[in-house]
C-alpha cells in the first residue's frame, strides 16, 4: 500500500514537472530587453582594447590632472572603488608584472 502510494506520489511529481516544463517559455528571459550590453575591459583606460603600461599612464596623467584624451573613466577605476587613484595604477601594474612571469 505504501509502495502504491510513493509510485503514485512520483507519478504525479513527474506529471507536475513535466507540466510546468511545457508551460516555460522556450527563452525565459523577458523579450525586449537587449543582452548585449557593451563590455568594459578593466584597465583599459585609454580604450585601445588592450591593458598595458600606456592605460597605467593614462591614468597617471589623469591623476595629474593632465589632458588625457580618449580618457575610459569606467574602465580606469580597476578597483571600482568608486575613484581613480594610484591603487588603479597600482593594480594594472601588478597585472603586468604577473602576467610577463
Ligand atoms: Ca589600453
Ligand atoms: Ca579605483
Amino acid at each position: 500500500m505504501r509502495q502504491r502510494f510513493l509510485l503514485a506520489s512520483v507519478l504525479c511529481l513527474a506529471a507536475a514537472l513535466s507540466k510546468a516544463q511545457d508551460e516555460l517559455p522556450a527563452n525565459p528571459i523577458t523579450p525586449g530587453i537587449d543582452l548585449n550590453m557593451p563590455t568594459i575591459l578593466v584597465g583599459d583606460a585609454n580604450n585601445d582594447g588592450k591593458v598595458n603600461t600606456d592605460d597605467a599612464v593614462t591614468i597617471s596623467s589623469h591623476i595629474l590632472g593632465r589632458e588625457t584624451p580618449g580618457f575610459f573613466e569606467d574602465a580606469a577605476d580597476v578597483n571600482a572603488d568608486g575613484r581613480i587613484d594610484i591603487q588603479d595604477v597600482a593594480i594594472i601594474i601588478a597585472y603586468l608584472v604577473a602576467k610577463k612571469d
